[in-house]
């Protein structure tokens, strides 16, 4: 399918099937204003497209109100952007657990024989709500299960786990990663002097820092993430039995990640590319799937597992010494209606949950149970955000909670408070109220630090990376430390952070910002005995679907034989991958192969894979050099690359794995797919450092 032609041909009345008790409730918020004549918002007929004026010259009367009305409320279209996560995008969904789990929880959504309406918003954590979304950041993975006994959100982040392991720090954390106070940049990310300042600070940052400056930290798009808890949770089931869990979000399509040049030139030429993918791959009917897995750990009353504190988001406990099982899937099928009205006006909390599932003395996941609801209640100016249609329960509320800005609802009767004997909300008893931990607890009052080895599992993870993987790492902390104005800064945190880790790490990275390096032997070399597959799965050599890839065709005679172009796109259409047609120029081409895209309008960053049909080529002076850029550019971000004739690579002198040239088209077009179906391209192309010379 072409991708251009999947975005043109969606419908602009998109209206909501009422085919669940969620969308009938959407529906009923609904407003189709197509083809109604306008009214002030009293309801009267006027035109609020005209002044109101003294004469045809003259001036704008005080008494045109119908405009100053329209002014007033567009002078206040904007709601506060999030403190954090500002810039994202979401789908509606279905949760559908593959078993019943009644054994481990009574949260209903997880019994057999019942599926739950979702909606999931992805974000950054970085940018501003105008900002790129393919900016290197944690990526936030939250979704709200719409079950028939509540509202459960599940919210998490791409990676397993935090920067630090105390809500009291993350106002701290957040002012340091966002821009400087003084000079207002960078507004897009963390190379800068404060935010390494506070990393020297809190070592316990260094394993989930070292995640997102890996090529994690660059995911191709939101279909091919994880979401993770990163907190322990606590499942409770009716006899009262409670099990602790960390869950996670396993996407079917596995795991594609860009390259950081490619990265920041998306930002560029198109900062919504993840916004876009997944509308556009939803509109396609290429629905991402999740699993929803949990590890499961004994609940002793001690929060520990095989040594691995289980109260400090810091700490992950990986896959290989605690299995994930599955409990249900996820798919998001269906785009929202409205941006504002849903994807941002949606209020996440993780302390929406039903019964069932319940919470652990976690210093973080305590403060983030009051942050969300409080935060919500500024950014929608009032308490009353949770009966927007988005964020509204399909099971009915009955509570106490009256007036407020904005409240919609009219209660009736003379009641508004429990208990009470004339006939309003009947208090619930202690029995049925959420259960919570059975657990009996004191201790000493004071402010604690949790502290717990920070460097072990960083170690852990930069072994789990293969070559290519770690020098894009180094490269990452190259370029972060290498925005770093305050030189004692870097040299810190290369000595007391990085070294610790691993000494080659240290001096690779203090070699490329030319910073001391850490005498040969000093920190640790230690390669752990056991690595982590499961931290990196970037890595992991497997053979993954190319669903919503997009694959650019190009030509150098500035036309595709009909033929050809058939081979390719039916081979392309059968593996549910996308394409275009690029060109000099818009338009039908002399053979009647459409070219949606010119060399103007679009770019090799916005591609999986590039194709070109050289059949007839003599020589590449004829070929435009915007055009030769374009394949220079994929091969450099090492893109698979395909040639339907003879001489156009060799003439760009591209030599290297990751090259098809054949003059067979259906060839070539299989060789691609197979390369795209393993998701590590073709880093080999670019070199690495010399890591004998540099540590010795
Ligand atoms: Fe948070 C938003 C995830 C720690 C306070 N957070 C927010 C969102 C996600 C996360 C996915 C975006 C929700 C959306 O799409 O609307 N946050 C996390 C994770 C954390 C975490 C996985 C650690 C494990 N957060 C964290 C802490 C605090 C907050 C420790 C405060 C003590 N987070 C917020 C917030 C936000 C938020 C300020 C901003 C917008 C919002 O809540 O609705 O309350």
């Amino acid at each position: 399918m072409k991708l251009r032609t999947v975005l043109l041909s969606f419908a602009t009345v998109a209206l909501v099937q009422a085919t669940s008790p969620k969308q009938a409730q959407e529906a009923s918020a609904l407003v189709d204003t197509m083809g109604q004549t306008e009214t002030a918002d009293n309801g009267a007929l006027d035109n609020t497209t005209t002044s109101l004026r003294a004469g045809k010259r003259g001036y704008v009367l005080l008494e045109d109100t119908v405009v100053r009305k329209k002014m007033l409320h567009f002078d206040r279209e904007r709601a506060p952007e999030r403190v954090v996560h500002a810039l994202g995008h979401a789908a509606y969904g279905t949760f559908t657990p593959t078993g019943d789990w009644s054994n481990l929880t009574s949260a209903c959504w997880l019994q057999g024989n019942t599926s739950s309406d979702v909606f999931t918003r992805f974000s950054v954590v970085v940018a501003g709500i105008g900002g790129a979304d393919t900016g290197r950041d944690t990526h936030g993975f939250a979704t709200k299960i719409y079950s028939n006994c509540g509202n459960h959100d599940l919210v998490g982040n791409h990676v397993p786990s935090f920067f630090i392991n105390d809500g009291a720090l993350f106002p701290d954390l957040v002012h340091a990663v966002k821009a400087e106070p003084n000079t207002g940049f960078p507004t897009g990310g963390s190379a800068h002097t404060n935010a390494y300042d506070f990393f020297t600070q809190r070592p316990e940052h260094t394993e989930q820092l070292m995640a997102v400056l890996s090529d994690m930290g660059i995911p191709r798009d939101t279909r091919h993430i994880s979401g993770n808890g990163v907190h322990t949770y606590r499942f409770i089931n009716a006899q009262g039995k409670s099990t602790l869990f960390k869950w996670y979000w396993l996407p079917k399509l596995g795991h594609r990640a860009l390259v950081y040049d490619e990265a920041t030139k998306l930002a560029g030429k198109n900062n919504n590319f993840q916004r876009i993918d997944l509308f556009t791959t939803i509109e396609a009917g290429l629905y991402p799937e999740w699993e929803f897995a949990v590890q499961l750990f004994p609940d002793d009353g001690e929060y520990m597992y095989n040594g691995i504190d289980l109260l400090d988001a810091t700490q992950i406990v990986p896959f290989e010494m605690n299995a994930p099982v599955t409990l249900g899937e996820m798919v998001l099928n269906r785009n929202p209606t409205n941006y504002f009205a849903e994807t941002e006006s949606v209020s996440f909390a993780p302390s929406n949950v039903v019964d069932g599932v319940s919470f652990v003395p976690d210093a973080l996941l305590q403060w983030r149970l009051m942050s969300y609801d409080d935060t919500s209640t500024h950014r929608h100016n009032s308490p009353n955000g949770y009966l927007l249609p988005v964020n509204a329960p399909i099971s009915p509320v009955n509570n106490n909670y009256r007036d407020g800005y904005m409240q919609p609802k009219i209660f009736e009767g003379e009641s508004a408070s429990s208990p009470d004997g004339i006939g309003g909300v009947v208090a619930a008893s202690p029995h049925v109220a959420l259960a919570v931990a059975n657990e009996t607890v004191s201790g000493q009052i004071g402010r604690f630090q949790p502290f717990n080895d920070p460097f072990t599992q960083a170690r852990g993870f930069w072994f789990s990376m293969d070559q290519y993987a770690q020098q894009h790492t180094v490269d990452a902390y190259r370029f972060e430390l290498g925005h770093v104005s305050n030189p004692n800064v870097t040299a810190k945190y290369i000595s007391t952070i990085l070294n610790p880790v691993n000494n080659c790490l240290a001096r690779r990275v203090a070699f490329g910002v030319g910073a001391p390096m850490p005498a040969i032997g000093t920190g640790s070399s230690v390669v752990p005995n056991v690595t982590f597959p499961s931290l990196y799965p970037l890595n992991a050599n497997v053979s993954l679907p190319v669903t919503g890839l997009v694959v650019a065709i190009l030509t150098t005679s500035d036309d595709i034989p009909l033929a050809t172009y058939q081979t390719l796109t039916s081979v392309l259409s059968s593996q549910n991958a996308l394409f275009e047609v690029v060109a000099s120029h818009q338009g039908v081409l002399a053979s009647g192969v459409p070219a949606n895209e010119s060399y103007v309008t679009t770019s090799s960053v916005l591609f999986d894979a590039v194709i070109i049909v050289s059949a007839g080529f003599s020589t590449n002076t004829s070929v435009p050099l915007v055009e030769q850029e374009f394949v220079r550019e994929a091969f450099g971000h090492g893109k698979p690359i395909g040639e339907v004739g003879s001489g156009f690579l060799s003439s760009l002198q591209l030599t290297g794995p990751g090259l098809f040239v054949n003059s067979d088209a259906g060839s070539v077009i299989n060789s691609v797919i197979g390369a795209l179906e393993m998701p590590g391209r073709f880093p080999q192309r670019n070199p690495l450092d010399d890591v004998k010379a540099i540590c010795g």
